[in-house]
């Protein structure tokens, strides 16, 4: 007898549930908006209009399954060895709290990692993105600040390492420390709204965190308990994943900052009719404004500069677009963007093991019929 048939025989019979794709969502993810990675949903570019990001085409990281959390026993505490006076608020007692808004995007530090097998020809591990893990929305909640504040953090807490953790509600309780610099930046919140609607629940219903330019992970979803030490709080997403690794990186460093990109908002090997086209698409950067997009007809021998649209705010993203006349055949389009604070795309990176960062402009692939 094997063991399954050793158990069955052992008790009452269990019925099979039917077999049916498993949910790890609870809002619609059609085909036609994102490409499939399961647990994980990458937006089409192309899909999105407007500046702002619809919460039903925003992209979905999630480590484990989207909880259904009941407002009514949902608790923050606020707690740690930095703490004067530990604390414990309802979500009313969040709502008294005065509200701050912030446009800006919330972006998987993993947002290009498909490239690296693609163009460097080696594979990075992980969820094998293009350029959909991001998305723009406009954020409203309390400022993380002025929780803390509440809870009375010590005046000689240190500010530049990692020593915030905030936690999530999900099963595996994902959990991401900051710096307490960080943590009263203006922009960092504790957000309860997306576009001016409640969050949804696979974006983190009743409040996630918000903290403009760091690396997805940092936005924890879900939140329920944040402490603050005297000391970093190593964790294992700042020792283990979100962090960089490989021959070019001696040092397993934790990931803060995302990076620069821009993406062409059109399907990978997509198709267009010859003659005039619009092509266009989206630019963003960790720390500052876009102040250009350049695009390359002809894999980076020339660059002609696309025009850029407001809104173009810091930390969030500029669309883009340029009119191309298209010829029948294969081309590819690179774009690449560069930001107020002078950083431009780089030409290559070093590979790492767990792919983050890619941001060498790449060659959009259109077919022109
Ligand atoms: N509690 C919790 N927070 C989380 C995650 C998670 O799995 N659990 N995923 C993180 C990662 S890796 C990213 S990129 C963003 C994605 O946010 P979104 O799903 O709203 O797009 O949420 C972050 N916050
Ligand atoms: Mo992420």
């Amino acid at each position: 007898m094997d063991e399954r048939t050793a158990l069955a025989g052992s008790g009452p019979a269990v019925a099979q549930a039917p077999s049916q794709p498993t949910r790890f969502h609870a809002k619609p993810v059609p085909a036609e908006v994102f490409i499939d990675h399961g647990i994980n949903q990458e937006t089409r570019l192309e899909t999105l209009r407007g500046y702002l990001t619809a919460p039903s085409h925003f992209f979905i990281r999630n480590h484990t399954t989207t909880p259904v959390i009941d407002l009514r026993s949902w608790r923050l505490r606020v707690e740690g060895s930095a703490v004067e006076k530990p604390l414990e608020l309802t979500f009313e007692d969040l709502l008294r709290l005065p509200s701050r808004s912030v446009i800006c995007f919330v972006e998987c530090a993993g947002n290009g990692r498909g490239f690296f097998k693609e163009f460097m020809g080696r594979v990075a591990s992980g969820t094998q993105w293009r350029l959909g893990a991001i998305g723009v929305a406009e954020w409203s909640g309390v400022p993380l600040a002025a929780v803390l504040d509440l809870a009375r953090v010590k005046r000689d807490t240190p500010r530049d390492v990692l020593n915030v953790l905030i936690e999530g509600l999900d099963s595996v309780k994902v959990n991401r420390p900051i710096s307490l610099e960080k943590a009263l930046e203006d922009g960092t919140l504790l957000a309860y709204a997306m576009n001016g609607q409640p969050l949804l629940p696979d974006h983190g219903f009743p409040a996630r965190a918000i903290v403009p330019g760091w690396v997805g992970i940092n936005n924890i979803k879900w939140v329920g308990r944040i402490e603050v030490r005297d000391h970093s709080i190593d964790v294992p997403t700042t020792t283990t994943t979100y962090v960089l690794e490989g021959p070019d990186y001696p040092t397993k460093a934790p990931l803060r900052l995302q990076t620069l990109k821009a993406a062409v908002a059109l399907p990978w090997g997509a198709t267009l009719a010859a003659g005039r086209q619009a092509v266009s698409g989206f630019a963003w950067s960790p720390v500052g404004r876009i102040s250009r997009v350049d695009y390359s007809l002809d894999r980076g021998a020339t660059w002609r500069p696309a025009t850029l649209r407001e809104p173009n705010l810091p930390r969030a993203w500029a669309r883009w677009d340029f009119e191309w006349d298209a010829r029948p055949g294969e081309h590819v389009i690179l774009t690449r963007a560069t930001d107020d604070q002078g950083n431009t795309q780089p030409a290559s990176i070093p590979w790492n093991r767990q792919g983050y960062g890619y941001n060498v402009p790449v060659p959009h692939p259109v077919k022109v019929t």
